[in-house]
């Protein structure tokens, strides 16, 4: 324990630095567009890539699966399903609705462009099961989860669900960059690098003040998002202590939400005896005020924080202008004081 230090500051960074995947998961959702998958790794769940996003969509149980098809599917004539046996590339991997006759739906393969009957749920669980590939976790992990790109919250739960699981692929997918094991873990094998990383994702997420959607205040736009526990405040008997965890999102070009970075903010404010536990709090409070609403609290922007200096205006969301927000890019890999360094 660290003790008597007046203010001590502590950030605990469980994520990482920006850029390249992005490409590698590109290809393999490129890859996989139109197909149906089966981790193999796993209890053999299905998914489906839609080949408009290059997203995939959980299949479940044989009735979502033929609602879930059926709702990415494309209308088409009567007269067009009826005029090839080896559809056109541009629907391959489609799911095509027949307009004409009652909405019977088929299921273009793309491995050889032949319909399949989607008639009732079980057929279309037939048709997942005959066609489906294996597929292994860490690939399925390179291909956006449709679900996952919804809102803010869905983000952070996936991180919660990752965190707790300790599941090192699913926290991949869901950041902004993957973590650099041979430059992060020096010279830990990948596998304890991956446990002990994990391990401590999840001991952040516990010892933390938690972030609730009942409870956190958000900054969110289009393109970013912040989420900010309450300022957890604690009066002990020597000290007066300031808890705050922070998590910070961006969507990548597939508008997709990604992890940037998340933050465990700890202050100790020792008793001199000149000031009241009330002013104390004041104190912490002033400590953590972020007037700009960029994920920086003005000490940090004005380096009056001991351990940080952003040199960003502590009244300015975005000081370069390059449309990412302080608080972002510093927490990021990006330089919040050059415009042409940005997060995507
Ligand atoms: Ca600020
Ligand atoms: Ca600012
Ligand atoms: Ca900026």
């Amino acid at each position: 324990m660290q003790n008597k230090i007046l203010i001590a500051f502590v950030a605990v960074a469980t994520m990482l630095t920006l850029m390249p995947a992005n490409a590698q998961a590109a290809t393999m959702a490129e890859t996989m567009k139109g197909k149906i998958l089966l981790q193999v790794e796993a209890n053999g769940e299905a998914w489906y890539v839609n080949p408009v996003n290059s997203k995939r969509y959980y299949l479940g149980r044989p009735d979502d699966a033929f609602s879930i098809m059926r709702s990415l599917g494309l209308g088409a004539k009567h007269s067009f399903i009826t005029a090839y046996t080896i559809f056109p590339a541009r629907v391959s991997g489609r799911i095509l609705i027949d307009v004409d006759d009652s909405g019977k739906a088929y299921y273009i393969n793309p491995t050889d462009r032949k319909a399949h009957y989607l008639g009732r749920p079980a057929d279309a669980f037939d048709v997942m099961r005959k066609l489906g590939k294996g597929i292994s976790n860490s690939n399925l992990a390179k291909i956006a989860d449709s679900a996952a790109s919804g809102t803010l919250w869905n983000a952070w739960d996936a991180y919660v669900t990752a965190a707790n699981n300790k599941d090192f692929d699913a926290l991949q997918n869901l950041s902004s960059t993957p973590l650099d094991l041979a430059k992060d873990c020096y010279t830990m094998t990948a596998t304890v690098c991956k446990d002990t990383y994990m391990q401590f994702a999840k001991e952040a997420l516990n010892d933390n003040p938690k972030i609730e959607q009942a409870t956190a205040t958000v900054y969110e736009s289009a393109r970013q998002g912040i989420i900010v526990s309450p300022l957890l405040k604690e009066v002990n008997a020597n000290d007066v202590t300031g808890k705050q965890q922070m998590a910070y999102f961006a969507k990548d070009n597939s508008d997709t939400w990604k992890l940037i970075r998340t933050i465990f903010a700890s202050s100790v404010l020792s008793k001199d005896g000149t000031k009241t536990d009330d002013q104390l709090k004041a104190d912490l409070d002033a400590k953590y005020l972020d007037t700009d609403q960029d994920g920086l609290s003005d000490a940090i922007e004005t380096g009056t924080d001991l351990s940080e200096n952003s040199k960003t205006n502590k009244d300015l969301r975005d000081t370069d202008g390059d449309g990412w927000w302080d608080g972002m890019e510093f927490r990021g890999d990006t330089d919040p004081l050059i415009a042409t360094s940005k997060i995507y």
